[in-house]
């Protein structure tokens, strides 16, 4: 289903489903899709259609035109003709709940990075569940540059990801990270040239949504709270997840298939 013109669900942000796929896409590309309140909100009702919605298997989150997102709209935050709105108000609003809108959707959701990811649009990036990064790509801890600190998340995930030492760097320094440079700190999964990065990510979004959903979404729920979750907690949470993956369909129907030595045709149930 594609979504153009006036049959366009939002508009600030792209959504369309096919195949399994969500595909969602940040719109505003003359300011790099960066993040206005109504953006946000529109983004969080996407995410939001995409995990009530039992065709969608998989997420793409993307950015149109050149950027992936270029972080808070700072002419929204610091308007010249009017008081700032309170900038706790614009991070809970905004970026809070997009964030956890997209850990808790118990479906795969990757990021298709096609351009700069700047300040929340990096930190937005690094809360999907696999990035994808164009070769052209960058990632930009940019808040240290206008005297803010990293949100989205940022400061709960970059340490994760990477290393304290080398998240307190990114944060602090603000310097552009290459595509090639986030890759081999783990932070990209897989590398595109330019041209061919949406194609691709779409390729990689379609395979994961026939794959087992339930699982996976219970693989997500385990991730997310091996955060915080002591080993002994863990273990016990992964035999509880694991009945329930045990009961699913996919998981009979995984056994079936290797058994009879054919391809499984999962139903994500
Ligand atoms: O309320 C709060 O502030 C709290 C929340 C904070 C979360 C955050 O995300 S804070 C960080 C905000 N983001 C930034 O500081 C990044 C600002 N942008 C840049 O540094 C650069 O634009 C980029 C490095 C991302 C890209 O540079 P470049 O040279 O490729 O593009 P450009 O020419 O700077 O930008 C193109 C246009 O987009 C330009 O508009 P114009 O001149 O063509 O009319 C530019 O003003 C606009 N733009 C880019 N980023 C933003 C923006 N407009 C508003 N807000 C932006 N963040």
């Amino acid at each position: 289903m594609t979504q153009s013109g006036s049959n366009r669900r939002y508009e600030f942000v792209g959504y369309t489903v096919a195949d399994g796929v969500a595909e969602i896409t940040l719109d505003r590309p003359a300011v790099l899709n960066a993040f206005t309140r109504p953006m946000a909100k529109e983004l969080q009702g996407a995410l939001q259609d995409a995990a009530g919605d039992p065709a969608v298997r998989a997420v793409l989150l993307t950015g149109a035109g050149r950027a992936f997102c270029a972080g808070q709209d700072l002419a929204e935050a610091v308007p010249q003709d009017a008081p700032a709105p309170p900038i706790e108000d614009i991070v809970r609003a905004t970026y809070n709940p997009t964030v956890l809108a997209i850990r808790s959707i118990e479906k795969p959701v990757i990021a298709a990075v096609n351009g700069v990811a700047a300040g929340a649009g990096a930190n937005l990036a690094f809360a999907c569940d696999i990035v994808l990064a164009s070769e052209q790509a960058t990632f930009i801890q940019a808040f240290a540059k206008i005297g803010l600190i990293p949100d989205t998340g940022g400061t709960f995930f970059l340490p994760r990801l990477v290393g304290v030492h080398r998240a307190t760097a990114m944060m602090m320094l603000g310097e552009k990270v290459t595509a090639a440079e986030a890759h081999a700190m783990g932070l990209v999964w897989r590398m595109y040239p330019a041209s061919q990065l949406l194609e691709s990510a779409r390729e990689f979004t379609r395979h994961l949504a026939t794959q087992p959903t339930r699982a996976f979404g219970l693989t997500k729920r385990a991730l997310n709270a091996s955060l915080g979750n002591s080993l002994e907690q863990q273990l016990d949470l992964e035999a509880k997840l694991q009945a329930e993956a045990g009961a699913s369909h996919d998981f009979a129907e995984g056994v079936q298939a290797f058994l009879q030595k054919r391809p499984p045709a999962f139903q994500g149930r």
